[in-house]
């Protein structure tokens, strides 16, 4: 495999000395929710082929671990923000699944009433605070919640997700000094999946070790392995109790990788800029079935589980669809709303 640096370390093992230990309740439930936002996903891909989800369609089926390692350890008042592969962080969060597939589906029902579709979801009630469509943006817009939560003393931290691509944007730069200067409460998750669409890391960013980069700002800065759910709760735990107690930034450059193509419309993908081979050696890190080998290596659920579990998630997702399904369009009289605060 073609990573220079990048090191794959052995599969799901259970820590030895860790800032956090899941119960084994805690193992089973997170191994449910991110069943569900596989299975949940595995139905967009099919959905947007068969044209029942326009626009654009980014899938995070790989990453999963990374978005529920994190959210695990958030209070009411954190908020998330994240760029446009956004549908695990919502169902992490807890968002209505009806009310994200709807969204997808352009429905009237769904978070945003249908206008903002997958790359703009928006659910206040669950706090999140957005997905960006615009490489980089999310970083700015993450960084003045993190200063409202300061400026309002509210206790609460910002985690603010992005893709590798968004290291060359110079509003990232900008947003991660003023952040330092100003020690917001801001932690600032770089999901490095080693490509941004078809380009690799290596050929868009100068230093590819981008811990590295985000070190040069005055807080701290760290490199995770993004593949291992046990890893990343221990991690996240340890640097959001840091931003809580210390009231300053954190950069983490999480490793990672999709196994699905950029974008679901990216019919071409992955053939074109990484190999099959690639591909499947990275799929040995899957975080979904590597979980599931420790649930029945710990024995923390029989094979007739994880087949009930399978078949809950199927049928939930089943349930979402066929309510974005049956749920109205917008009208077309709603079109100029909800675009500016009234
Ligand atoms: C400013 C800007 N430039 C270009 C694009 C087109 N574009 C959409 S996704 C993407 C790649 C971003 O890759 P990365 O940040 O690594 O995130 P990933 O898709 O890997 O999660 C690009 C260039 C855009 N949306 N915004
Ligand atoms: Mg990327």
């Amino acid at each position: 495999m073609k990573t220079g640096k990048r090191t794959q370390t052995a599969t799901n093992s259970k820590p030895k000395s860790r800032a956090y230990t899941p119960s084994s309740k805690e193992i089973v439930a997170l191994y449910q929710q991110m069943l569900f936002i596989r299975r949940f996903e595995e139905h967009c891909d099919k959905a947007f082929r068969q044209d029942k989800i326009g626009g654009y369609l980014h899938l995070y089926i790989g990453q999963e671990a990374l978005a529920l390692g994190f959210i695990h350890h958030l209070r009411p008042e954190d908020r998330v923000l994240g760029h446009y592969r956004d549908h695990a962080y919502l169902l992490a969060l807890g968002s209505d699944p009806n009310a994200v597939m709807a969204e997808l589906y352009g429905k009237v029902t769904g978070l945003c009433r249908g206008k903002g579709g997958s790359m703009h979801m928006y659910d206040k009630a669950r706090n999140f605070l957005g997905g960006y469509g615009i490489v980089g943006d999310v970083t700015g817009i993450g960084t003045g919640v993190a200063f409202a939560q300061k400026y309002q003393e509210t206790g609460g931290v910002t985690l603010c997700f992005f893709g590798d691509g968004a290291m060359n944007a110079g509003l990232l730069h900008e947003s991660l000094n003023i952040a330092g200067l100003w020690k917001l409460p801001v932690i600032y998750i770089v999901e490095n999946n080693k490509y941004a669409m078809g380009t690799p890391v290596e050929l868009h960013s100068a230093v590819t070790n981008l811990a590295q980069r985000g070190s040069v700002y005055g807080f701290p800065s760290k490199q995770i392995d993004g593949m291992d759910l046990f890893t990343v709760l221990d991690e996240a735990k340890a640097i959001i109790d840091h931003v809580r107690e210390h009231q300053e930034p954190y950069f983490v450059e999480a490793i990672t990788y999709r196994f699905v193509g950029h974008g679901a419309a990216d019919i071409t993908d992955p053939g074109s800029y990484r190999t099959r081979e690639e591909v499947e050696q990275w799929r040995t890190r899957d975080p979904l079935t590597n979980l599931q080998a420790y649930l029945l290596k710990e024995q923390l659920a029989t094979e007739a589980d994880l087949k009930h579990w399978d078949e809950q998630a199927r049928e939930r997702v089943a349930q979402a669809a066929r309510f974005a399904d049956e749920s109205p369009d917008p009208d077309p009289s709603e079109l100029y709303k909800h675009v500016l605060v009234e």
